[in-house]
């Protein structure tokens, strides 16, 4: 541990960290027990990052955009981390992603640290393990973390879950067919970068226009926060740049600065984390619940012949549903919470078990 917050010895620091990394992606129980301690330890170091999501269909240049951006900061003095969130790799495990060999020079500067993918796992444990890596990178003092995922899929829920600015790169041509362009995604873009402007610059200001104007017509349903006349809250906006050119970088830059600023002023920022940090909690518990449920002995024994049951229309999914379920009684799970308060001890249920009264009724 001692090694990730110690920044004064760059080599040394990047192999812990990478290390911590692999400790964490392992699925080993005893490794698994390790990398929790490890990152209880380090979360009074964590947060202090700027964590940026940038999304994009394969080719739209995501990574040489990242290694333009990343060498732009560097070169003001930020450290950054790149981590990438591969869905293909959680499929195939082959990797769609381009990884490090399209950020050569991010990867070689000491003020750099590049992640791929974890080329296993679904796509939420990959989550999982991307938003931990987050964590032992901002420990380790990057405080620009830099995620990258490729638009299919589910990834760019996850990445926007994760970060607190969404970027979605688009290619001057996507204003030509908004039907391309995913309204979900779209919604939850922070940021929209039309990629390429070299190629031709009258489709690159088209697709700006339309891509603006769309997102107006999402910003005006719901959330009056979204209202456009409400100065204090930031409204998504639509820039061109070329990021093999590094033309655009620094402009790229300044909106993400008041983005920062805004979103902090006006609440945003707190909020958005917080609520981040709640939804992990309860995916990690549906995920947690959901294993114990499979592992489970009478479930376990029950489940084949029901799926076949269910597969043939035998018996209705939501009856065998409700058998399975009732078969998954606790097990071991039936002594007094008491009983594990040696392993709960955050700060908050410490504060709750003093506050509790010994005996008696609480009213
Ligand atoms: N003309 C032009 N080409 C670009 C620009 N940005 C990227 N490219 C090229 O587009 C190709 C794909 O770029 P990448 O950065 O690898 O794209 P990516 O989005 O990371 O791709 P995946 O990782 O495969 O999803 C490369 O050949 C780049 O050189 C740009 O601004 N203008
Ligand atoms: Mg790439």
């Amino acid at each position: 541990m001692d090694r990730i917050l110690d920044q004064s010895q760059a080599q040394q620091q990047r192999r812990a960290v990478a290390k911590a990394i692999t400790l964490l992606e392992s699925t080993r129980a005893d490794h698994r027990a390790q990398a929790d301690q490890l990152l209880t330890d380090l979360l009074p170091h964590t947060g202090n990052s700027f964590r940026l999501g940038i999304s994009g269909v394969p080719g739209v240049g995501k990574s040489t955009f990242i290694e333009a951006l990343g060498l732009f900061l560097i070169a003001q003095g930020h450290r950054v981390a790149v981590l990438t969130i591969d869905p293909s790799s959680t499929v195939s495990g082959g990797s769609i992603l381009g990884d490090k060999t399209r950020m050569e020079r991010l990867s070689v500067n000491e003020r750099a640290y590049i992640r791929p993918s974890p080329s296993s796992g679904t796509l939420g444990g990959v989550a999982e393990k991307t938003r931990e890596a987050m964590l032992v990178c901002e420990a380790a003092g990057y405080d620009i973390v830099i995620v990258e995922t490729v638009g299919v899929g589910q990834s760019e829920t996850a990445v926007s879950g994760m970060t607190d600015m969404f970027v979605l790169m688009q290619l001057p041509n996507a204003g030509d067919d908004l039907q391309a362009i995913k309204k979900g995604v779209m919604e939850l873009a922070d940021l929209v970068v039309v990629n390429k402007s070299d190629l031709d610059a009258g489709a690159a200001t088209r697709a700006q226009a339309q891509i603006t104007s769309a997102m107006r017509l999402f910003g005006q349903h719901g959330d009056p926060h979204h209202a456009l006349h409400n100065k204090d809250a930031w409204h998504p906006t639509v820039i061109q740049l070329s990021a093999l050119g590094g033309d655009g970088v620094e402009r790229f830059w300044k909106e993400v600065t008041h983005f920062r600023r805004l979103q902090t002023a006006n609440g945003a920022f707190a909020a958005r984390r917080k609520r981040q940090a709640l939804d992990w909690m309860w995916e990690r518990i549906e995920a947690g619940l959901k294993q114990d449920f499979r592992q489970h002995p009478a479930v376990k024994k029950m489940m084949p012949a029901l799926m076949r049951d269910v597969e043939e229309g035998r018996v209705p999914a939501s009856a065998a549903a409700r058998q399975l379920l009732a078969a998954n009684t606790p097990t071991v799970r039936a002594e007094p919470v008491e009983a594990h308060a040696n392993i709960v001890s955050s700060p908050s249920t410490l504060r709750q078990a003093q506050d509790r009264p010994s005996s008696g009724p609480t009213e």
